[in-house]
């Protein structure tokens, strides 16, 4: 007998939709992607180069068989794959001391000293995987392309990021609408060194798991504000976090910009707003802090109509009940 409130009960409401409960349940999301994953969308750069989509098909092999605790296999990039890498890298590591936020810089001199960034390699996933791991725990897995957003964030309960392991095609290096390496390695994986976002983003991963198919898609809408295209108040700065604007040579100089319409981090309202997916983004969220946006994140979760709570237990890496009524 416990002291009541953690009970491992598993009667939840027969309407609840199945979430992973173990880390190992996120084996089976490894097939189920969208558009622009595996079949490139007729307008993609990559759509009509053969080789190109040959390429992919061959990298992503190695996300469909990927099972958990498995070591992430090592791609060889070829020598077009790096160049492009090179073209993004340089661009982009001339805009960070000037737009990305403190985290971001604190942890990307610990990512060229101890996992291989520079603009002559592409950085593998699994030896960036346990970087992170000993950073905050959390850790990468191979993605073919776009889950649903509901597996995607159920990942994150678990701390678990899926990750591309292509790259985009050679002719738009500098911006593209999709998630590559470039975006997965520049612009997410530094902010999952960092304690406080990475807090941030299992939170909204917890509130994931078990939504309705309408709070799964608010909470989508409050990750792609935050995690994807978020930015955050520094002194007397405004200075970007979200990875898709520090991967986009492009959208970073956009988005800090006076061209797009800037509003306050409010995770009811961020909830509620339309958004692009295929070009810059006509209004952006301001965090006050990391701590601020988990806090926030949270009152909204407790908000959502999930007739129970969840916690996740590190040691085991599994996933509590709390409160089932
Ligand atoms: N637009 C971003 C880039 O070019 O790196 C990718 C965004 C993925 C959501
Ligand atoms: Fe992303």
């Amino acid at each position: 007998g416990g002291t009541g409130g953690a009970s491992a009960s598993s009667d939840l409401p027969e309407s609840t939709p199945w979430f992973p409960r173990k880390m190992i349940d996120l084996d089976t999301f490894a097939d189920k992607v969208l558009e622009m994953g595996e079949e490139l969308d007729s307008d993609h750069p990559g759509a009509k180069d053969a080789v190109y989509r040959a390429r992919r098909a061959e990298i992503t092999k190695i996300a469909k068989t990927f099972k958990t605790g498995q070591p992430i296999p090592h791609v060889e990039y070829t020598e077009t794959e790096v160049k492009t890498w090179a073209a993004v890298f340089e661009k982009l590591t001339g805009m960070f001391p000037t737009h990305a936020c403190r985290e971001h810089q604190h942890v990307f001199p610990l990512l060229i000293q101890n996992c291989g960034y520079g603009p002559h390699q592409i950085p593998q996933l699994d030896v960036v995987s346990k970087f992170l791991k000993d950073c905050t725990g959390f850790t990468l897995r191979p993605v073919m392309g776009l889950l649903t957003s509901r597996d995607f964030l159920n990942g994150l309960a678990f701390r678990v990021f899926h990750s591309t392991q292509y790259i985009r095609h050679h002719s738009r290096p500098l911006y593209t609408p999709e998630p590559d390496v470039c975006h997965e390695l520049l612009g997410h994986v530094p902010l999952f060194a960092n304690p406080d976002f990475a807090d941030f983003s299992q939170e909204i991963g917890l509130a994931s798991l078990g939504a309705s198919d309408e709070d799964i898609e608010r909470l989508a809408t409050i990750y792609w504000f935050t995690v994807e295209f978020g930015i955050c108040r520094q002194g007397d700065q405004i200075r970007a976090y979200g990875a898709g604007l520090l991967s986009s040579f492009g959208e970073l100089e956009y988005c800090l910009s006076d061209k797009p319409e800037i509003r306050a981090f409010e995770p009811a309202k961020v909830a509620q707003q339309k958004y692009p997916i295929t070009e810059y983004q006509p209004v952006y969220f301001v965090a006050e802090s990391f701590k601020d946006a988990q806090m926030r994140v949270r009152e909204f979760a407790n908000s959502c109509d999930r007739p129970f709570s969840v916690r996740y237990n590190a040691y085991t890496e599994s996933i509590e009940i709390l409160d089932s009524k």
